[in-house]
């Protein structure tokens, strides 16, 4: 078995959950920020037989999709008082950054 754990922007997390549920995986989707950013983004964790990986990875890489954004390279409280000094910088997000990691062992209870 092998544990999929995809991070997913927050406009793709629901097309994510609803193909993912047609398709008839179990996922848990969890709230979560990214490091960099700071915004909000779904960390899914679906638990599959390692044969079903490649459709997971499919669907995940249909419904994702690169996005670019911009950063403040300099906080506002770094900048001058009364200016808004600010640099921005682009970045490329996602679509989905995917782990796939072995289980051990999984137990339903
Ligand atoms: P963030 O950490 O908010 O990163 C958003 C985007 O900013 C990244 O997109 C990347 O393009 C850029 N970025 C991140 N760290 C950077 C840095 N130190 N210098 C320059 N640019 C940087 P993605 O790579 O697509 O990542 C999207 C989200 O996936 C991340 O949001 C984070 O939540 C997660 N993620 C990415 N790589 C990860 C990793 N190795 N481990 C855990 N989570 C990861």
């Amino acid at each position: 078995m092998k544990l999929v754990i995809a991070i997913i922007h927050d406009r793709d997390e629901k097309r994510a959950g609803k193909a993912l549920r047609q398709a008839g995986f179990r996922f848990t989707k969890v709230a979560s920020t990214g490091g960099f950013l700071v915004q909000g983004n779904s960390t899914f964790f679906i638990g599959v037989p390692k044969e079903e990986v490649n459709d997971v990875l499919a669907i995940l890489e249909d419904v994702s999709r690169t996005r670019e954004q911009y950063v403040n390279v300099m906080p506002p409280e770094a900048s001058p008082v009364g200016t808004f000094l600010t640099n921005p910088v682009k970045v490329q997000v996602g679509g989905a950054v995917v782990f796939v990691v072995d289980v051990e062992r999984a137990e339903r209870f």
